[in-house]
């Protein structure tokens, strides 16, 4: 709650004065920097350009001017292709564990020592400016810059993904991005070419239920786990090779929003996960996750019921535990969105010696298209040099010139071998990156699949038996929701026919909500498996018992009891959560005279943004709301989102008794603080068939 509002004038430390045109002018004081050109000239006036007389014309001669406009006409560099709409945060790595017996990379053998990093969350399918919450994968890029080079672990939120082979993604994302005939539907797969695409490949139906799952619908970016995806090796001293797969495990839990919640807040807050990112790392509520691997032999790989070199299959939990060996904590919101978060580029290739890639066939081709894309993205092979991009640890090499080339190598020797200049680098066999000697087959050169990667529904069949039925009818119904969307007849029966594949009751409801048949199943290239389920892959399961992170919004208005608002203030941030005052008014004097400053209005404040709400509010004031859809679709969204609700006596007679809202155990009277503190850390998913028709 913020208390006694400081009127303060931000414009008192500025030497002002007004110019002919009425504008003020902001002269810089003594100790003020001074504007200049990129050139270092001092500018005398920003605010109006050279001109012969009052009344112009403008003359050619202004480079002030001429430089300010020239540089904003080139602001823009091109998105990314895939992943355009990010949020990103300084922090530190540090290792808890040693893992000296599989690698000699340092930063997996030196424990206790805080390597910095840069890590960008991001959607896939939405350009740059689209919402935080669509239903959608999230990438999840981690770049560690360890004092053997940069490593970038360039993951997503899920452990698998849609496509077995690099060859198949550009159509992937060309049929998940907007139609290009029409140009929509933005940030979206619900529309006819992903599915056609989709349907078409049943590889890629493990990674389609985990998107169609809560977990393609994340709470906020703190919330989410990450995946390196692929395997791949870490090699110890002797040359011995470990596969290894990574994995970040959030502290506060994996957290997701309902679907109705997610399209609500897409038009509340656009910027909903980024502001949560801002705002948790400036009240000191630094993101946290724990760094694990999975580590495995050759010869157990063997046994495994799939291949791990398709990065279609997750390795269970349960058959390879994920041992946690290390920490991030994200604890700097980056200064210039532009600089860091848009310039940083990501490259899985990006590793220090010790570490190793596999053959999945999607982590080769992968090699090479981050290198390629940062070359048009940011104009230069020189990107490495951006501040973001460039290591932090000695770097050396012969490459030279190019566009925006910021170094000026002092030598006469800009090749290798040379004689003439001792102090130029040389390779070192000792320190240098060696990749793992790899006995390889002499197979037969091919555009092959492996008959190792054939089964595509036993590990979305896990999945979907591995949930709680509340998840299982989330699966169910985004899949009609998305389904619903696809005009195109044999698309939809296509799906279906992949889906009694995966489990028949699924296939049956997402049919029935769609008012379909069950066609025929497809052709299974492979024997579907019962394999033993997983409660890794849940998210309800994986939801903590807990506060921390969380977010409660307090309904005041004019004359509402200041005591009592500090009451569940005091006890929500006491177990970890954060509080937002909700208002009619942005200004609200409460009874005991305090005027106090809400953080958002009512009408842009909707209870979509809060995971459990309190109204504390007097009788004259709960009447007039009583009249206002903003107040009414607070409680009822509240309610239908099974959110934990706290409310006063004028709230039930004048609101809650006109809404379909049922006193259950999740609607409580203020008096009973303890239960709501308790409420609040969970749903009442009990309470959703009542009020929504799941498939
Ligand atoms: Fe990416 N991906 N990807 N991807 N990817 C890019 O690189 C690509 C894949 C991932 O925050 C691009 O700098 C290919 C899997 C993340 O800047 C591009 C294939 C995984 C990010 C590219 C894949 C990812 C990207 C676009 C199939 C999870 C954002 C801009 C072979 C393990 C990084 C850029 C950031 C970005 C290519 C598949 C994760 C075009 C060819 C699998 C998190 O190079």
């Amino acid at each position: 709650m913020k208390n006694n509002i400081d009127h303060t004038d931000p414009a008192k430390d500025m030497n002002t004065e007004r110019g002919n045109g009425g504008e003020t002018h902001q002269r810089a004081g003594d100790d003020a920097k001074i504007l200049t050109t990129q050139q270092g000239v001092a500018i005398s006036d920003n605010q109006n350009s050279l001109k012969s007389g009052s009344r112009g014309p403008t003359l050619l001669e202004d480079f002030v001017l001429r430089e300010k406009i020239h540089h904003f006409d080139h602001e823009r560099i091109p998105e990314r292709i895939v992943h355009a709409r990010g949020s990103a945060a300084h922090g530190y790595f540090e290792l808890t564990e040693s893992l000296e017996e599989y690698t000699t990379a340092k930063i997996l053998t030196e424990t206790g020592k805080q390597t910095p990093l840069f890590t960008r969350f991001s959607t896939v399918a939405g350009n740059k400016g689209s919402k935080d919450t669509p239903r959608d994968v999230r990438g999840f890029a981690v770049k560690i810059y360890t004092e053997e080079g940069n490593w970038d672990i360039v993951g997503n939120n899920m452990p698998i993904f849609f496509i077995q082979d690099a060859m198949k993604f550009p159509d992937l994302i060309h049929a998940v991005k907007p139609e290009p005939d029409r140009g929509f539907p933005q940030a979206a797969s619900a529309h006819d070419t992903f599915w056609d695409f989709v349907s078409l490949s049943p590889e890629t139906m493990h990674n389609l239920i985990w998107l169609m799952s809560d977990r393609g619908l994340p709470r906020s970016l703190r919330m989410m786990e990450g995946f390196g995806i692929h395997s791949y090796r870490l090699i110890n001293e002797a040359g011995k090779s470990t596969f290894v797969r990574f994995h970040w495990k959030p502290v506060l839990g994996v957290q997701s929003t309902t679907w109705d919640e997610a399209v609500k807040i897409s038009g509340a807050d656009p910027d909903y996960h980024r502001r949560d990112l801002f705002e948790s790392i400036n009240n000191g509520d630094y993101p946290e996750w724990e760094f694990g691997v999975q580590l495995f032999t050759e010869e157990e790989a063997n046994e495994f019921p799939f291949d791990h070199l398709d990065a279609t299959k997750l390795i269970p939990e349960e058959m390879v535990p994920v041992k946690v060996v290390g920490k991030m904590v994200l604890n700097r919101y980056p200064d210039n969105f532009f600089a860091e978060t848009e310039q940083v580029a990501f490259c899985p290739s990006h590793l220090p010696p010790g570490i190793d890639f596999s053959n999945d066939p999607l982590l080769q081709g992968r090699l090479f298209s981050y290198l390629d894309t940062q070359l048009s993205r940011l104009g230069s092979p020189n990107f490495a040099q951006i501040p973001i991009n460039a290591p932090k640890c000695p770097f050396a090499n012969n490459q030279q010139d190019g566009h925006m080339q910021m170094q000026v190598p002092k030598t006469r020797t800009l090749y290798e071998p040379q004689s003439l200049d001792p102090t130029r680098p040389r390779e070192s066999a000792k320190r240098g990156f060696e990749s793992f000697h790899e006995q390889l087959d002499d197979g037969v050169k091919g555009r092959v699949r492996a008959e190792s990667f054939a089964d595509h529904y036993s590990q979305p069949r896990m999945f979907y038996r591995s949930q709680t039925p509340t998840e299982q009818a989330h699966i169910a119904t985004a899949y009609a929701f998305e389904l619903g969307k696809v005009d195109t007849a044999h698309v939809r029966a296509r799906t279906l026919s992949h889906l009694i594949h995966i489990d028949e009751d699924l296939a049956n409801r997402v049919a029935t909500a769609l008012g379909m048949e069950l066609p025929e199943p497809a052709d299974a290239a492979a024997p579907v498996q019962d394999m033993a389920t997983s409660n890794a892959v849940q998210t309800i399961g994986l939801t903590p018992d807990s506060l921390k992170g969380r977010m409660i919004g307090i309904l005041v208005a004019e004359g509402s009891n200041s005591s009592e608002i500090k009451k569940f203030e005091a006890a929500a941030m006491e177990q970890g959560a954060s509080v937002k005052i909700v208002a009619p008014n942005k200004e609200v004097v409460l009874d005991d005279g305090t005027r106090i400053q809400a953080d958002e209005r009512l009408a842009g404040g909707p209870s979509v943004m809060f995971d459990a709400v309190v109204s504390i509010i007097m009788p004259e004031q709960a009447k007039k709301l009583a009249k206002d859809s903003s107040a009414l679709d607070w409680f009822n969204d509240a309610y239908n989102h099974c959110k934990a609700i706290a409310y006063c006596g004028a709230t039930d007679e004048f609101i809650l008794s006109k809404l379909p809202v049922e006193k259950d155990s999740f609607v409580t009277p203020l008096a009973e603080l303890e239960s709501f503190i308790e409420n609040a850390k969970s749903r009442l998913w009990e309470r959703e068939p009542k009020v929504r028709d799941l498939a």
